[in-house]
């Protein structure tokens, strides 16, 4: 399963640039599959997130967190329920939890 562990939850903060996107947040659901901050995009594998750090400077940093705490950590950092991705492509900030879509 790629080096993932099988308990807890892993957060991925992938910093290459997707089409429209400087920065995304993603956190591992188990089964090898990650759910990016974009609610309405389905999970990705492993595989594939590791595949869009493909030039350097476009790095994936995996940090494993405290069970309970991937959500927050990689894709809901202010914890207001709106995914990191969805805040800004509504232009809401993501670090500001009185400020959400
Ligand atoms: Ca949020
Ligand atoms: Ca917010």
């Amino acid at each position: 399963m790629d080096g993932l562990p099988r308990t807890g939850w892993v957060a991925a903060k992938h910093l290459a640039l997707l089409p429209g996107s400087d920065e995304a947040g993603f956190v591992y659901l188990g089964s090898g599959r990650f759910a990016s901050d974009r609610r309405k995009q389905p999970p990705i594998t492993a595989a594939a997130l590791q595949s869009m750090a493909t030039d350097p400077g476009r790095p994936v940093t995996y940090t494993c967190v405290p069970i309970g705490s991937g959500e927050r950590i990689g894709v809901d950092r202010d914890g207001d329920g709106a995914w990191d991705g969805d805040e800004r492509d509504a232009d809401t900030d993501p670090a500001d939890a009185d400020s959400r879509p």
